[in-house]
């Protein structure tokens, strides 16, 4: 899925930047920053992504408190207590501020934290200062753990298995409609302990010109069929796209895929530790010679718990790093005619490696 982060300029995401070892326990390298920022605590409110960052769990409602020297989780009778290593867990009770009366500079996530919650946090802390937290957090989870890269792994397995199944069932044309091809996806995800990361693309012949065009009730006929979609598995998201023809292609629409899928390969092939997300757009655009200008959308995203995360391609400072986990999905878009999409997931481990296993040449059904 194409992120709408890839249209905007992020300068937001420079400086601060803090040495991390790779698959170092996260938490106490984020107690490590708010003891040098002497922050006396970080608050996190649900639906705060951080939330399960630090805790791996998708609770209905939590608060997660980091102090220099502790971490508790508040939980509600909703949820199952969790056992958690590292941290406290205590049930959210009304007067759970107490314990932190004395904190003057506290810590929250900008990207997540409404008004009103703020308005409140002031009341409970009329003295205190609030600092924004946000970007030692963002660089804390571009460097996935090896436990974030295998369950990404994971999800990606789910999404490449589901795909299969798709190329079986295809032939069979018990699949009428771009929905129907979409009810198939998602329950593999279901059969597989998943869900979908985001809400699963299938776009038909001209439909697939609009990248992120709505499944609806259009039959499935002759011409390109764009597949985007992903696996969530315990948290964590795939993202591929796959672009199928249905019927006999010509030979101009097979010179279009090859050139695309090449230059899909090509982005993959030029990821080397230091290259600047830019300069990947540019060797992919660069295959596409004339095309380029209907690949309408950046090369891709970074990904984890969110579908899309840092890094962000069109910043020219993110550079490819240790344990960064991202998409490369070049496409081309013929107004009223076609789209043609090619996206995987991989990870940069000193290598790239490619994570959805599923096939690129061009499959006719
Ligand atoms: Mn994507």
């Amino acid at each position: 899925m194409i992120s709408e982060g890839t249209f905007l300029t992020s300068g937001d995401l420079v400086g601060l930047e803090i040495k991390i070892p790779i698959a170092a326990m996260k938490l106490q390298e984020f107690q490590q920053y708010l003891n040098e920022k002497k922050i006396g605590l970080a608050l996190f409110i649900h639906p705060d992504i951080i939330i399960t960052y630090f805790t791996q769990l998708k609770p209905s409602y939590a608060y997660l408190v980091i102090t220099p020297t502790t971490a508790a989780f508040y939980f509600t009778a909703l949820d199952k207590k969790p056992a958690l290593k590292g941290l406290a867990v205590r049930p959210l009770s009304k007067n759970w501020s107490k314990a932190y009366k004395r904190v003057h500079k506290i810590g929250i996530n900008n990207r997540s934290l409404t008004v009103a919650q703020l308005e409140r946090l002031k009341k409970i802390w009329p003295k205190a200062t609030f600092v924004d937290v946000s970007l030692p957090l963002e660089q804390l989870r571009r460097q996935k753990t090896k436990e974030e890269v295998e369950k990404i792994q994971k999800a990606c397995q789910i999404t490449s298995t589901a795909f299969a199944a798709l190329l079986r069932e295809l032939p069979r044309r018990r699949l009428k409609t771009e929905l129907d091809v979409v009810c198939f996806l998602e329950e593999q995800f279901r059969q597989q302990q998943a869900e979908p990361s985001f809400p699963t693309i299938v776009a038909m012949g001209r439909n697939a010109a609009i990248p992120h065009h709505i499944p609806d009730n259009t039959r499935l006929t002759k011409g390109f069929l764009v597949v985007d979609f992903g696996a969530k598995f315990q948290n964590y998201c795939a993202d591929m796209t796959r672009t199928v023809y249905v019927g006999k292609p010509s030979s101009s629409e097979r010179k279009l895929y090859f050139l695309l899928q090449q230059a899909q390969e090509d982005a993959i092939r030029a990821v080397e530790e230091g290259t600047s997300f830019t300069v990947l757009d540019k060797v992919a655009r660069k295959r596409l010679g004339r095309y380029s200008s209907s690949f309408i959308h950046s090369l891709g995203h970074g990904i984890g718990l969110e579908v899309h995360e840092a890094p962000t391609f069109s910043d020219k400072k993110m550079k490819v790093q240790e344990q960064a986990v991202f998409t490369i999905e070049p496409g081309i878009y013929l107004p009223g005619k076609l789209g043609i999409r090619i996206e995987d997931t991989v990870v940069f481990d000193g290598k790239v490696k490619v994570l959805t296993s599923s096939p690129k040449e061009l499959i006719c059904l």
